[in-house]
């Protein structure tokens, strides 16, 4: 694991054995993504939620993330990703909440899950899809979640990065699995990644989406030509003045 990675997980170990186990009345049925990519014919854009980020720093500290949500929806994205994470992304479940209550496209809660508790709140919260990140994980530990996140009828994105954690997330047969460009070691974000691994295991039976770095048209052009089926965008919709053009340019 990164040294960044060990450290945010280190602390969310801490976190979490400080929150309380829950009775969840099961009352709400998640909205699928998958459902609606198998009827999407264009490429499908993941807007993100993201005040700040460990590499960055503060990106848009200040947002509003209902006017946020409103002006992604109005763009045109099939997913709106909310980072909750308080101490590396100044995130909240509070925003999660507020974008869940705000529109109807399904939204994903992006933070650093390693265990059942978060993700009862996640679904508490308003979350329809979870991340769970391979390089954080044992094979066990993400087996497990990802069947406890199934058994809400959430439906998990697969985060892999190297070649090692690909073959890795193929034994779940996971649905969605996001390649994550940004090499959590250097930091470096480099969109042939995505390339790379596609190459190999682009003929999978899942559906791949691309994470961080995504900027411009060509860009995603680059992504759709090697097999990517959606963009996860944050940092270049958190700066833009216009997101709804952005989105729109990425289609
Ligand atoms: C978005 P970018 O470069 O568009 O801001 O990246 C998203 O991919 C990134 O926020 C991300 C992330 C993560 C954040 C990908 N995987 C895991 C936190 C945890």
């Amino acid at each position: 694991m990164s040294a960044i990675l060990e450290e945010i997980i280190s602390h969310k170990r801490i976190e979490v054995e400080a929150m309380s186990t829950q009775e969840v009345v099961r009352s709400r049925r998640p909205v699928s993504f998958v459902k609606r990519l198998e009827n999407a014919t264009t490429m499908s854009i993941i807007g993100e939620v993201k005040r700040a980020s460990p590499s960055k720093g503060d990106i848009n500290i200040g947002i509003d993330p209902k006017a946020q949500a409103e002006k992604y929806v109005k763009g045109g994205v099939d997913v709106i990703s909310v980072l909750t994470d308080r101490n590396y992304f100044k995130g909240s479940l509070r925003d999660l909440e507020t974008v869940k209550c705000t529109v109807d496209v399904p939204v994903l809660n992006k933070d650093f899950i390693i265990d059942e508790r978060q993700i009862d709140r996640a679904y508490l919260y308003g979350a329809d899809i979870i991340l769970l990140i391979v390089a954080a994980l044992d094979d066990e530990t993400i087996a497990r979640l990802y069947d406890y996140a199934g058994s809400y009828g959430m439906e998990c994105i697969v985060e892999v990065h190297t070649k090692a954690e690909m073959e890795r997330a193929l034994k779940l047969e996971p649905e969605l699995i996001g390649i994550n460009n940004r090499d959590l070691k250097t930091f470096e974000v480099d969109i042939a990644n995505t390339e790379q691994l596609l190459s190999e295991y682009g003929n999978a039976d899942t559906i791949f989406i691309s994470e961080s770095g995504i900027r411009t048209e060509e860009d995603a052009e680059r992504m759709q030509a090697a097999g990517a089926r959606a963009l996860l965008v944050g940092e270049t919709l958190m700066r833009a003045e216009d997101p709804e053009q952005v989105i729109e340019s990425l289609k």
